[in-house]
């Protein structure tokens, strides 16, 4: 895969060079390449933005300077910084050495268009099911906006060239889109197949299933005095796998509820909901007590 990022900040994407991602860049399975939006600026100031038409507060960020930077990341001809692992390197071919697969991985700019993500808290919410369908693309371009956004005609424009995609992580407001790219960056690449090592640790993530994780223990067996699960020790993997399922249920139930009403559950899931439900009630009764 191929990940371009525009950004008045480079050095905040500096992170991607780190553990997974760096990771996945070492094994040529990923290439980042980070632009600088001020490259594309033409006044002596270098100014990215300009107050709103119809007023109000903050600053809008120009077409004039968007629209050139997204046509040549689109093009493969804009010269960012790429992105070098952290990690100490392998021993192994470099990139332009490699033949077929590997090397296609990260061939910029095939056939398919590529994906514009454009991170803003007015975007649509972004779910493990993106980060599933995103693991597939091969060309995703961030464009990171600052102050109140990018003039809309850039995103419109740009949907002539790209999938367009604006996505919000989560309902609050963060300065810029940096950390957003980090973010879903992550949750796209470590679904990309040779990324993680063990492939049931992410059929088993929170989510993949509809359904929270349950708590995780290792040893020792008791530790503060507090002991681990005594089903975990039994040996008995049909005891530990219904004990696991249950755990996901009930902490599902009692932070996401919602999920319940999406997620598949089978016969004994809705009896050990029931459960919980009658529990509830009888610790918590809906009448208050005289
Ligand atoms: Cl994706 N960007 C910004 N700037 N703020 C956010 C966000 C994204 N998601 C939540 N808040």
């Amino acid at each position: 895969m191929k990940i371009d990022v525009v950004t008045i900040f480079p050095e905040y994407l500096d992170p991607l060079r780190h553990a997974l991602l760096g990771k996945a860049i070492e094994k040529d399975l990923l290439a980042v390449d980070v632009h600088d939006l001020r490259h594309w600026a033409t006044d002596v100031h270098k100014s990215v933005d300009d107050s709103p038409f119809g007023g109000g507060p903050g600053m809008v960020m120009k077409p004039e300077v968007w629209g050139p930077a997204l046509d040549s990341v689109a093009a493969g001809t804009a010269a960012g910084t790429r992105l070098d692992s952290s990690l100490p390197h392998l021993d192994r071919p470099r990139h332009d050495e490699l033949a077929g697969e590997a090397a296609a991985s990260v061939a910029p700019q095939g056939a398919q268009q590529p994906v514009l993500i454009v991170p803003t808290p007015a975007g649509k919410p972004f779910t493990q099911r993106d980060a599933q369908e995103l693991s597939r693309e091969q060309h995703l371009v961030f464009a990171c906006g600052r102050y109140e956004g990018i003039d809309q005609r850039v995103i419109d424009d740009a949907a002539r060239r790209y999938h367009v995609r604006e996505v919000s992580i989560g309902d609050y407001v963060l300065i810029g889109g940096e950390v957003a790219v980090l973010v879903i960056a992550e949750a796209v690449v470590r679904l990309i197949p040779g990324v993680l090592g063990n492939r049931r640790s992410h059929e088993e993530d929170s989510f993949s299933d509809g359904l929270l994780e349950g708590p995780s223990y290792t040893k020792p067996r008791v530790w503060r005095e507090l002991e681990v699960p005594e089903v975990l020790t039994s040996g008995n993997h049909g005891l530990v796998d219904r004990w696991r399922r249950e755990q996901s249920l009930a902490r599902t139930w009692a932070r996401r509820p919602e999920l319940l009403e999406t997620a598949p559950l089978d016969q004994a899931d809705r009896a050990f909901l029931e459960q919980l439900r009658a529990a509830e009630s009888a610790d918590a009764p809906s009448t208050p007590q005289p």
